[in-house]
């Protein structure tokens, strides 16, 4: 769940080098050279801590503490960093993104997450009206069912972010409050559960556990759902789908909706303009769709409420169309990306197909010799 473009995050499994593992003979040096980059340092980080202590009720001396342990990382910075070189010559693409994140590995990875965590799905849809198609298909996104949770010291990651993010953005100001605002709430969240803070890894965002949440998500929507008195999204498969599923319940999802319908377009005209002005936020009713020339298919002329038309580009071939429902805008509260939210449900797709496989193979043989007796 970092806010961050898709290719930042693919780019996190391929780049998070695991800094944490550098040969005894490196680690001594590099201890002496972070000693300058601690943000224990830094008089405005010292003053944010005081202030933060005094808000929330926190011990000043152990709150300076923990940001004194805290290390500027230079390779954060670096992965947060817009480019601004010349245009990338490959144009965006569809059938590019979702070939990294469907592929048979993640698929069979996927098969066995949801095998044995069947009774968890099961009870997360009861519960909160979110299908394991969905729950599956983020939490294989975002780790791999939890093989990349990511390298990176929290605590290291939210200060360089909120204290040093990348100046050349362009929406500094309120990059900058939220990451200071995700950094209080890990040190809050730390000093009321007796947590040490320097222990939680996770993606240079400071997305943490098999769902990869931020600090205010982890607070809003975490969950105890095994019941073991403590919310667990590393170790806890039962508590990371309880709260995946809590999140979408608290972001608008509609149970029972679709997530998305194909679409065929009028040959006599369409109004793509109008039709893609909103985006992926959804602003049609059926009707409306049909009259500016963009014909829902699969059902979708019977939906209640408001739908979108996503595009979704292919380099220089033609474009991908889907009509996106509410739940396909809720699947963006996560990632704010039509392809993530697109590749979300094809993943959960693709596994509930293999599922739905495997559990034909291994169903025993119809009593036929009974059906065929049958008057
Ligand atoms: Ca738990």
């Amino acid at each position: 769940m970092n806010r961050l473009l898709p290719v930042a995050l693919v780019c996190l499994a391929a780049c998070a080098l695991p800094s944490y593992a550098q040969s005894p003979k490196n680690s001594k040096a590099r201890a002496a050279a972070a000693v300058d980059n601690s943000y224990g340092q830094r008089a405005e980080a010292l003053r944010w801590a005081d202030t933060l202590a005094q808000q929330q009720g926190i011990d000043a001396a152990w709150l300076r503490q923990q940001l004194g342990q805290a290390q500027k990382l230079e390779q954060v910075r670096r992965l947060m960093t817009p480019s601004t070189g010349p245009k990338k010559t490959t144009a965006r693409s569809w059938a590019v993104y979702r070939s990294r994140f469907i592929d048979p590995v993640r698929v069979q990875a996927g098969k066995r997450f949801w095998q044995e965590n069947a009774a968890a799905l099961e009870r997360a849809e009861q519960t909160y009206g979110v299908p394991p198609e969905i729950i599956v298909g983020i939490i294989g996104v975002e780790t791999i069912y939890g093989r990349n949770m990511g390298n990176f010291r929290v605590l290291d990651a939210l200060a360089t972010l909120a204290f040093d993010y990348p100046a050349n953005h362009p929406r500094l100001a309120e990059r900058v409050a939220y990451f200071q605002g995700e950094l209080a709430q890990f040190l809050t969240t730390a000093w009321s559960a007796r947590q040490d803070p320097t222990q939680a890894l996770g993606s240079f965002a400071g997305a943490m556990g098999l769902g990869q949440f931020m600090p205010s998500s982890l607070a809003r929507f975490g969950v105890d759902f095994d019941g073991d008195g403590k919310v667990d999204l590393y170790n806890s498969t039962v508590d990371a789908i309880g709260s995946v599923a809590n999140y979408f319940r608290g972001h608008g999802w509609q149970p029972g909706m679709a997530v998305q319908y194909g679409v065929a377009f009028n040959p006599n005209g369409t109004d793509m303009a109008t039709l893609l002005a909103p985006d992926i936020k959804p602003s049609f009713t059926a009707d409306q769709m049909l009259q500016l020339g963009a014909i829902p298919l699969d059902g979708g002329m019977r939906h209640q409420g408001p739908l979108a038309l996503v595009e979704l580009l292919n380099g220089e071939d033609a474009p991908t169309y889907v009509i996106g429902t509410q739940n396909f805008y809720a699947i963006t509260r996560y990632n704010m990306s039509s392809y993530y939210a697109m590749a979300v449900h094809d993943l959960g797709q693709e596994v509930a197909a293999a599922v739905q496989e495997a559990s034909l193979d291994s169903a025993p043989q119809a009593p036929r010799a009974a059906a065929a007796s049958a008057p």
